[in-house]
Protein backbone atom coordinates (compact mmCIF):
# COMPACT_ATOMS: atom_id res chain seq x y z
CA UNK A 1 0.00 0.00 0.00
CA UNK A 2 1.69 3.61 -1.14
CA UNK A 3 2.32 5.75 1.96
CA UNK A 4 0.21 9.04 1.01
CA UNK A 5 2.48 11.84 -0.06
CA UNK A 6 1.75 13.93 3.08
CA UNK A 7 3.09 11.43 5.33
CA UNK A 8 6.31 10.87 2.99
CA UNK A 9 6.35 15.38 2.94
CA UNK A 10 5.89 15.38 6.65
CA UNK A 11 8.54 12.54 7.23
CA UNK A 12 10.78 14.74 5.03
CA UNK A 13 10.46 17.82 7.03
CA UNK A 14 10.73 16.36 10.28
CA UNK A 15 14.45 14.26 9.14
CA UNK A 16 15.50 16.32 5.99
CA UNK A 17 14.82 15.45 2.04
CA UNK A 18 18.32 13.62 2.57
CA UNK A 19 17.68 11.13 4.98
CA UNK A 20 14.26 10.03 3.87
CA UNK A 21 15.28 7.23 1.40
CA UNK A 22 12.53 6.62 -1.46
CA UNK A 23 14.67 4.96 -4.97
CA UNK A 24 14.91 1.20 -4.57
CA UNK A 25 19.00 1.46 -5.01
CA UNK A 26 19.37 3.57 -1.74
CA UNK A 27 16.72 1.52 0.03
CA UNK A 28 18.12 -2.62 -0.89
CA UNK A 29 20.39 -2.10 1.60
CA UNK A 30 17.82 -1.88 4.37
CA UNK A 31 15.60 -4.32 3.00
CA UNK A 32 17.40 -7.63 2.86
CA UNK A 33 19.15 -8.98 6.13
CA UNK A 34 22.90 -10.05 6.65
CA UNK A 35 21.69 -13.66 5.70
CA UNK A 36 20.61 -13.07 2.95
CA UNK A 37 17.42 -15.24 3.94
CA UNK A 38 15.17 -12.57 4.79
CA UNK A 39 13.81 -10.11 2.65
CA UNK A 40 11.37 -7.17 2.58
CA UNK A 41 10.43 -4.16 1.20
CA UNK A 42 10.12 -0.67 2.43
CA UNK A 43 8.60 2.61 1.29
CA UNK A 44 10.60 4.28 2.72
CA UNK A 45 13.62 4.59 4.86
CA UNK A 46 14.07 7.33 7.13
CA UNK A 47 17.14 8.24 9.69
CA UNK A 48 16.35 10.64 11.68
CA UNK A 49 19.39 12.59 13.39
CA UNK A 50 18.40 13.23 16.97
CA UNK A 51 16.04 11.69 19.87
CA UNK A 52 13.49 14.83 19.12
CA UNK A 53 13.08 13.23 15.71
CA UNK A 54 12.77 9.96 16.36
CA UNK A 55 9.85 11.26 18.59
CA UNK A 56 8.18 13.06 16.21
CA UNK A 57 8.61 9.97 13.56
CA UNK A 58 6.92 7.92 15.68
CA UNK A 59 3.78 10.23 16.34
CA UNK A 60 3.79 10.67 12.48
CA UNK A 61 3.51 6.86 12.64
CA UNK A 62 0.78 6.38 15.55
CA UNK A 63 -1.29 9.21 13.89
CA UNK A 64 -1.55 7.69 10.41
CA UNK A 65 -1.13 4.00 11.67
CA UNK A 66 2.02 3.23 9.19
CA UNK A 67 3.66 0.16 11.23
CA UNK A 68 7.88 0.50 11.38
CA UNK A 69 10.86 -1.33 11.69
CA UNK A 70 13.88 0.18 13.73
CA UNK A 71 17.08 -0.73 12.31
CA UNK A 72 20.42 -0.49 13.77
CA UNK A 73 23.67 -2.30 12.30
CA UNK A 74 21.41 -4.67 10.31
CA UNK A 75 23.92 -7.55 11.38
CA UNK A 76 21.08 -9.66 13.22
CA UNK A 77 20.62 -13.03 11.95
CA UNK A 78 17.32 -13.76 12.94
CA UNK A 79 15.44 -11.67 10.36
CA UNK A 80 13.63 -8.98 12.89
CA UNK A 81 15.12 -5.87 11.42
CA UNK A 82 14.07 -5.81 7.98
CA UNK A 83 10.58 -5.11 6.78
CA UNK A 84 7.97 -8.13 5.64
CA UNK A 85 4.82 -6.01 5.15
CA UNK A 86 6.20 -3.01 3.94
CA UNK A 87 6.82 -1.46 6.97
CA UNK A 88 8.84 2.25 7.12
CA UNK A 89 12.49 1.53 8.22
CA UNK A 90 13.71 3.25 10.52
CA UNK A 91 17.09 3.52 10.78
CA UNK A 92 19.16 4.79 13.83
CA UNK A 93 22.63 4.77 12.49
CA UNK A 94 22.83 8.13 12.66
CA UNK A 95 22.58 8.48 16.24
CA UNK A 96 26.09 7.75 16.39
CA UNK A 97 27.69 9.97 18.81
CA UNK A 98 29.47 9.10 22.17
CA UNK A 99 28.19 11.69 24.66
CA UNK A 100 29.72 11.03 27.49
CA UNK A 101 32.61 9.14 28.93
CA UNK A 102 33.57 9.13 32.55
CA UNK A 103 37.19 7.58 32.91
CA UNK A 104 36.70 7.69 36.72
CA UNK A 105 33.48 5.43 37.25
CA UNK A 106 33.63 3.31 33.94
CA UNK A 107 30.47 4.53 32.08
CA UNK A 108 30.36 5.42 29.15
CA UNK A 109 26.58 6.93 27.29
CA UNK A 110 26.85 5.86 23.48
CA UNK A 111 23.58 6.75 21.20
CA UNK A 112 22.30 3.85 19.56
CA UNK A 113 23.64 4.06 16.25
CA UNK A 114 27.10 3.89 17.72
CA UNK A 115 29.24 0.98 16.58
CA UNK A 116 30.47 -1.78 18.90
CA UNK A 117 34.37 -1.50 17.48
CA UNK A 118 33.44 2.58 18.29
CA UNK A 119 32.82 1.62 21.56
CA UNK A 120 35.89 -0.22 22.42
CA UNK A 121 38.07 2.12 21.01
CA UNK A 122 36.57 5.19 22.70
CA UNK A 123 37.58 3.28 26.27
CA UNK A 124 40.62 1.32 25.43
CA UNK A 125 42.80 4.13 25.91
CA UNK A 126 42.09 4.81 29.38
CA UNK A 127 42.36 1.41 31.02
CA UNK A 128 38.53 0.14 30.20
CA UNK A 129 36.99 -2.24 28.12
CA UNK A 130 33.76 -3.15 26.63
CA UNK A 131 32.33 -6.14 28.19
CA UNK A 132 30.56 -7.91 25.12
CA UNK A 133 32.82 -8.73 21.79
CA UNK A 134 31.31 -9.89 18.51
CA UNK A 135 32.51 -10.93 14.88
CA UNK A 136 30.69 -8.12 13.53
CA UNK A 137 32.05 -5.41 15.95
CA UNK A 138 32.29 -2.94 13.18
CA UNK A 139 28.86 -2.69 12.04
CA UNK A 140 26.88 -4.03 14.85
CA UNK A 141 25.14 -0.57 17.14
CA UNK A 142 25.27 -0.37 20.36
CA UNK A 143 21.05 0.49 20.00
CA UNK A 144 20.35 -2.49 18.15
CA UNK A 145 22.83 -5.03 20.45
CA UNK A 146 20.50 -3.92 23.71
CA UNK A 147 17.66 -4.49 21.41
CA UNK A 148 18.82 -8.18 20.89
CA UNK A 149 20.43 -8.77 23.96
CA UNK A 150 23.37 -9.34 22.01
CA UNK A 151 25.81 -11.93 23.90
CA UNK A 152 29.57 -13.09 21.73
CA UNK A 153 32.25 -14.53 23.19
CA UNK A 154 32.25 -12.98 26.27
CA UNK A 155 29.20 -13.83 27.82
CA UNK A 156 30.94 -16.28 29.97
CA UNK A 157 33.37 -13.98 31.91
CA UNK A 158 30.85 -10.72 31.67
CA UNK A 159 27.60 -11.95 30.77
CA UNK A 160 25.45 -10.58 27.72
CA UNK A 161 24.37 -6.83 26.76
CA UNK A 162 21.58 -7.35 29.74
CA UNK A 163 25.01 -7.49 32.41
CA UNK A 164 26.39 -4.03 30.79
CA UNK A 165 23.07 -1.68 31.02
CA UNK A 166 23.18 0.81 33.50
CA UNK A 167 20.27 3.43 31.97
CA UNK A 168 18.68 3.92 28.80
CA UNK A 169 16.84 6.65 26.61
CA UNK A 170 14.12 5.22 24.28
CA UNK A 171 11.00 6.44 22.72
CA UNK A 172 7.39 5.14 23.04
CA UNK A 173 5.43 4.34 20.24
CA UNK A 174 3.13 7.84 21.17
CA UNK A 175 6.47 9.45 20.89
CA UNK A 176 6.89 10.02 24.68
CA UNK A 177 10.98 10.02 25.84
CA UNK A 178 11.98 8.01 28.15
CA UNK A 179 14.56 8.53 29.94
CA UNK A 180 16.37 7.05 32.94
CA UNK A 181 20.24 7.46 32.88
CA UNK A 182 21.00 8.41 36.45
CA UNK A 183 24.24 6.82 36.01
CA UNK A 184 24.08 5.20 39.38
CA UNK A 185 25.01 1.82 39.97
CA UNK A 186 22.28 1.06 42.39
CA UNK A 187 18.85 1.81 41.54
CA UNK A 188 16.05 0.03 43.17
CA UNK A 189 12.89 2.06 41.96
CA UNK A 190 10.50 0.07 40.71
CA UNK A 191 10.33 -1.41 37.35
CA UNK A 192 13.48 -1.74 35.35
CA UNK A 193 12.65 -0.86 32.29
CA UNK A 194 15.88 -0.58 30.73
CA UNK A 195 16.39 -4.28 31.05
CA UNK A 196 12.81 -4.63 29.31
CA UNK A 197 13.48 -2.79 26.28
CA UNK A 198 16.47 -5.43 26.58
CA UNK A 199 15.77 -8.22 24.11
CA UNK A 200 12.19 -6.54 23.17
CA UNK A 201 13.34 -6.47 19.80
CA UNK A 202 12.76 -3.49 18.45
CA UNK A 203 8.72 -4.27 19.80
CA UNK A 204 8.32 -1.80 22.94
CA UNK A 205 9.76 0.89 22.03
CA UNK A 206 12.62 2.29 19.90
CA UNK A 207 16.08 2.60 21.85
CA UNK A 208 17.56 6.12 21.13
CA UNK A 209 21.03 5.88 24.03
CA UNK A 210 22.39 3.70 26.56
CA UNK A 211 24.52 4.38 29.32
CA UNK A 212 27.03 1.09 29.85
CA UNK A 213 29.57 0.04 32.40
CA UNK A 214 32.73 -0.66 31.42
CA UNK A 215 35.35 -4.01 32.30
CA UNK A 216 38.83 -3.19 33.37
CA UNK A 217 40.78 -3.62 30.99
CA UNK A 218 43.15 -6.74 30.76
CA UNK A 219 46.67 -6.29 28.31
CA UNK A 220 47.61 -9.41 28.50
CA UNK A 221 45.84 -12.21 26.59
CA UNK A 222 46.86 -15.54 26.01
CA UNK A 223 44.70 -17.80 23.56
CA UNK A 224 44.98 -21.66 23.16
CA UNK A 225 43.32 -23.97 20.32
CA UNK A 226 43.13 -27.10 21.55
CA UNK A 227 42.21 -30.55 19.55
CA UNK A 228 39.80 -32.87 21.65
CA UNK A 229 38.74 -35.89 21.21
CA UNK A 230 34.72 -34.45 21.42
CA UNK A 231 32.22 -32.30 23.05
CA UNK A 232 32.55 -33.96 25.89
CA UNK A 233 36.05 -33.89 26.41
CA UNK A 234 35.88 -29.98 25.41
CA UNK A 235 33.61 -29.42 28.24
CA UNK A 236 35.72 -31.35 31.13
CA UNK A 237 38.50 -29.26 29.84
CA UNK A 238 36.09 -26.03 30.15
CA UNK A 239 35.00 -26.34 33.30
CA UNK A 240 38.51 -27.73 34.51
CA UNK A 241 40.27 -24.07 33.08
CA UNK A 242 36.86 -22.24 34.73
CA UNK A 243 37.52 -23.38 38.29
CA UNK A 244 40.83 -22.57 38.58
CA UNK A 245 41.58 -19.65 36.07
CA UNK A 246 39.49 -16.42 36.60
CA UNK A 247 40.72 -15.12 33.83
CA UNK A 248 38.94 -16.97 31.34
CA UNK A 249 37.04 -14.96 28.47
CA UNK A 250 36.18 -17.35 26.16
CA UNK A 251 35.82 -20.91 25.64
CA UNK A 252 34.69 -21.85 21.54
CA UNK A 253 33.72 -24.81 20.00
CA UNK A 254 33.87 -25.81 16.36
CA UNK A 255 34.41 -29.06 14.48
CA UNK A 256 35.51 -30.18 11.04
CA UNK A 257 33.00 -29.47 8.70
CA UNK A 258 33.64 -25.81 9.83
CA UNK A 259 37.21 -25.54 10.25
CA UNK A 260 37.11 -27.40 6.29
CA UNK A 261 34.67 -24.00 4.91
CA UNK A 262 37.00 -21.54 7.04
CA UNK A 263 40.28 -22.83 5.40
CA UNK A 264 39.34 -23.40 2.15
CA UNK A 265 37.81 -19.46 1.74
CA UNK A 266 39.53 -17.88 4.07
CA UNK A 267 42.35 -19.43 2.66
CA UNK A 268 43.85 -20.16 5.58
CA UNK A 269 46.14 -23.29 6.75
CA UNK A 270 44.73 -26.30 8.62
CA UNK A 271 46.41 -25.59 12.79
CA UNK A 272 47.20 -28.71 13.22
CA UNK A 273 49.29 -31.42 10.57
CA UNK A 274 45.95 -33.72 11.49
CA UNK A 275 42.21 -33.25 11.57
CA UNK A 276 40.50 -33.84 14.90
CA UNK A 277 37.18 -34.54 16.04
CA UNK A 278 36.48 -31.25 17.85
CA UNK A 279 38.32 -27.96 18.46
CA UNK A 280 38.23 -25.75 21.58
CA UNK A 281 39.82 -22.26 21.79
CA UNK A 282 40.36 -20.69 25.02
CA UNK A 283 41.15 -17.24 25.76
CA UNK A 284 42.36 -15.78 29.06
CA UNK A 285 42.89 -12.25 29.55
CA UNK A 286 44.77 -10.51 32.97
CA UNK A 287 46.88 -7.69 34.25
CA UNK A 288 50.08 -10.49 33.56
CA UNK A 289 50.91 -13.09 31.49
CA UNK A 290 48.45 -16.07 31.66
CA UNK A 291 50.18 -18.21 29.26
CA UNK A 292 52.12 -20.36 31.61
CA UNK A 293 49.55 -20.68 34.19
CA UNK A 294 47.37 -21.63 31.24
CA UNK A 295 49.69 -24.17 29.82
CA UNK A 296 50.14 -25.49 33.48
CA UNK A 297 46.21 -26.04 33.80
CA UNK A 298 46.30 -28.11 30.40
CA UNK A 299 49.06 -30.41 31.25
CA UNK A 300 47.23 -31.78 33.59
CA UNK A 301 44.20 -32.56 31.87
CA UNK A 302 43.60 -35.97 29.83
CA UNK A 303 42.93 -35.61 26.41
CA UNK A 304 43.67 -32.76 24.29
CA UNK A 305 45.02 -34.62 21.45
CA UNK A 306 47.09 -31.71 20.18
CA UNK A 307 47.82 -27.78 21.02
CA UNK A 308 48.83 -23.96 19.99
CA UNK A 309 49.09 -21.56 22.52
CA UNK A 310 49.94 -17.73 21.50
CA UNK A 311 50.16 -14.64 23.34
CA UNK A 312 51.24 -11.74 20.81
CA UNK A 313 48.77 -10.23 18.85
CA UNK A 314 49.07 -11.78 15.27
CA UNK A 315 49.82 -15.41 17.06
CA UNK A 316 46.09 -15.07 18.96
CA UNK A 317 44.46 -13.10 15.77
CA UNK A 318 45.34 -16.55 13.84
CA UNK A 319 44.27 -18.82 16.18
CA UNK A 320 40.91 -16.59 16.42
CA UNK A 321 40.41 -16.31 12.86
CA UNK A 322 39.70 -20.50 12.78
CA UNK A 323 36.65 -19.39 15.01
CA UNK A 324 35.59 -16.28 14.57
CA UNK A 325 35.57 -16.91 10.24
CA UNK A 326 33.09 -19.60 10.80
CA UNK A 327 29.86 -17.09 9.55
CA UNK A 328 31.17 -15.73 6.66
CA UNK A 329 32.70 -18.51 5.11
CA UNK A 330 29.22 -20.22 6.12
CA UNK A 331 27.81 -17.34 3.65
CA UNK A 332 30.17 -17.76 0.99
CA UNK A 333 29.19 -21.47 0.58
CA UNK A 334 25.46 -20.66 0.43
CA UNK A 335 22.44 -19.32 2.36
CA UNK A 336 22.40 -21.15 5.95
CA UNK A 337 19.46 -21.74 7.90
CA UNK A 338 20.69 -20.75 11.29
CA UNK A 339 19.32 -22.01 14.59
CA UNK A 340 21.32 -20.63 17.59
CA UNK A 341 20.39 -22.41 20.13
CA UNK A 342 21.35 -23.37 24.02
CA UNK A 343 21.46 -26.49 25.99
CA UNK A 344 21.99 -27.50 29.99
CA UNK A 345 25.58 -27.81 29.84
CA UNK A 346 24.94 -31.64 30.39
CA UNK A 347 22.76 -32.04 28.07
CA UNK A 348 24.83 -30.70 25.33
CA UNK A 349 26.94 -33.66 24.29
CA UNK A 350 23.56 -35.57 23.71
CA UNK A 351 22.36 -32.84 21.39
CA UNK A 352 25.85 -32.43 19.77
CA UNK A 353 25.90 -36.27 18.90
CA UNK A 354 22.10 -36.60 17.66
CA UNK A 355 21.42 -33.51 15.81
CA UNK A 356 23.06 -34.40 12.66
CA UNK A 357 20.88 -37.36 12.18
CA UNK A 358 17.96 -35.54 12.79
CA UNK A 359 19.00 -32.84 10.75
CA UNK A 360 19.78 -35.38 7.61
CA UNK A 361 16.64 -37.33 8.87
CA UNK A 362 14.70 -34.13 7.82
CA UNK A 363 16.53 -33.57 4.87
CA UNK A 364 19.58 -35.67 3.56
CA UNK A 365 20.52 -32.69 1.11
CA UNK A 366 21.28 -30.90 4.70
CA UNK A 367 24.42 -29.97 5.17
CA UNK A 368 24.87 -29.07 9.02
CA UNK A 369 28.02 -26.90 9.99
CA UNK A 370 27.96 -26.45 14.05
CA UNK A 371 30.05 -24.21 16.37
CA UNK A 372 29.67 -22.06 18.58
CA UNK A 373 30.16 -21.15 22.58
CA UNK A 374 31.01 -23.91 24.71
CA UNK A 375 31.60 -22.05 28.40
CA UNK A 376 27.65 -21.16 27.52
CA UNK A 377 25.83 -24.53 26.27
CA UNK A 378 24.92 -22.00 23.04
CA UNK A 379 25.84 -24.14 19.95
CA UNK A 380 24.91 -21.99 16.03
CA UNK A 381 23.76 -24.94 14.73
CA UNK A 382 23.98 -23.40 10.64
CA UNK A 383 22.44 -25.59 8.15
CA UNK A 384 23.64 -25.28 4.05
CA UNK A 385 21.84 -27.29 1.20
CA UNK A 386 18.14 -26.07 2.43
CA UNK A 387 15.72 -23.98 0.47
CA UNK A 388 14.84 -20.72 2.19
CA UNK A 389 11.04 -21.73 3.18
CA UNK A 390 11.97 -25.53 3.77
CA UNK A 391 11.76 -25.34 7.52
CA UNK A 392 11.22 -29.68 8.48
CA UNK A 393 14.90 -29.69 9.56
CA UNK A 394 14.54 -26.43 11.82
CA UNK A 395 11.39 -27.80 13.29
CA UNK A 396 13.23 -31.01 14.10
CA UNK A 397 16.14 -29.19 15.96
CA UNK A 398 14.42 -26.66 17.85
CA UNK A 399 12.01 -29.74 18.74
CA UNK A 400 15.04 -31.94 19.82
CA UNK A 401 16.61 -28.61 21.89
CA UNK A 402 12.92 -28.50 23.54
CA UNK A 403 12.78 -32.07 24.30
CA UNK A 404 16.52 -31.91 25.84
CA UNK A 405 15.73 -28.60 27.93
CA UNK A 406 16.73 -26.09 25.74
CA UNK A 407 16.00 -22.55 24.53
CA UNK A 408 15.23 -22.09 20.96
CA UNK A 409 17.37 -18.97 20.99
CA UNK A 410 20.46 -18.13 22.76
CA UNK A 411 21.66 -15.14 21.74
CA UNK A 412 20.27 -14.03 18.23
CA UNK A 413 16.72 -13.11 19.64
CA UNK A 414 13.39 -14.48 18.13
CA UNK A 415 12.92 -12.21 15.12
CA UNK A 416 10.78 -13.73 12.62
CA UNK A 417 13.11 -16.89 12.43
CA UNK A 418 12.00 -18.71 15.65
CA UNK A 419 8.29 -17.21 15.87
CA UNK A 420 6.90 -20.85 14.84
CA UNK A 421 8.68 -22.05 17.42
CA UNK A 422 8.53 -19.75 20.55
CA UNK A 423 5.54 -21.79 21.84
CA UNK A 424 8.01 -24.88 22.54
CA UNK A 425 10.20 -22.99 25.18
CA UNK A 426 8.17 -20.10 26.70
CA UNK A 427 5.01 -21.21 28.11
CA UNK A 428 1.31 -20.12 27.68
CA UNK A 429 1.42 -18.02 30.41
CA UNK A 430 4.91 -16.30 29.63
CA UNK A 431 3.52 -15.65 26.13
CA UNK A 432 0.29 -14.06 27.82
CA UNK A 433 2.38 -11.92 29.77
CA UNK A 434 4.46 -11.06 27.06
CA UNK A 435 1.13 -10.02 25.56
CA UNK A 436 0.05 -8.07 28.05
CA UNK A 437 3.35 -5.65 28.07
CA UNK A 438 3.10 -5.29 24.05
CA UNK A 439 -0.57 -4.17 24.17
CA UNK A 440 0.25 -1.97 27.34
CA UNK A 441 3.45 -0.06 25.77
CA UNK A 442 2.34 -0.18 21.80
CA UNK A 443 -1.21 -0.40 21.73
CA UNK A 444 -1.52 0.72 17.89
CA UNK A 445 0.46 -2.24 17.09
CA UNK A 446 3.14 -0.48 14.91
CA UNK A 447 6.50 -1.37 16.50
CA UNK A 448 7.99 -4.31 14.43
CA UNK A 449 4.85 -6.30 14.34
CA UNK A 450 5.09 -9.79 13.60
CA UNK A 451 8.03 -10.18 15.86
CA UNK A 452 8.52 -11.75 19.40
CA UNK A 453 4.41 -10.95 19.48
CA UNK A 454 2.00 -12.76 16.44
CA UNK A 455 0.25 -10.58 14.36
CA UNK A 456 -2.98 -9.88 15.87
C1 LIG B 1 28.92 -16.02 16.41
O1 LIG B 1 28.99 -16.57 17.49
C2 LIG B 1 27.66 -15.33 16.02
O2 LIG B 1 29.90 -15.95 15.64
C3 LIG B 1 27.13 -15.80 14.65
O3 LIG B 1 26.68 -15.48 17.01
C4 LIG B 1 26.70 -17.22 14.65
O4 LIG B 1 26.72 -17.30 12.27
C5 LIG B 1 26.25 -17.76 13.29
O5 LIG B 1 25.41 -18.69 13.27
ZN1 LIG C 1 27.41 -16.49 18.75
Amino acid sequence: VPLPDRFLHALATIAGDHHVLTEPDLRAGYETDWTRRYHGSTPAVVRPGSTAEVAAILRLCREHGVPLVPQGGNTGLVGGGVPHNGEVVLSLRRLDAVAAFDPGSGEITAGAGVTLATVQEAVRAQGWNFGVDLASRDSATIGGMVATNAGGIRVLRYGGMRQQILGIEAVLSDGAVLSRMPGLLKDNSGYDLAQLLAGSEGTLAVITAVRLKLVPQQPQRAVALLAVEDISAALRVVSAVRRTMPSLEAAEVFFPEGLELVCRHARLPYPFPATHPCYLLLECAAQGDESAPLAGTLAAIAGIRDSAIATDRPGRDRLWAYRERHTESISVEGIPHKLDVTLPLGRLPEFEHRVRAVISGAEPAARPVLFGHAGDGNLHVNILGLAPDDDRPDDAVLRLVAELGGSISAEHGIGIAKMPWLHLTRSTADREAMRAIKSALDPAGILNPGVVIPRA
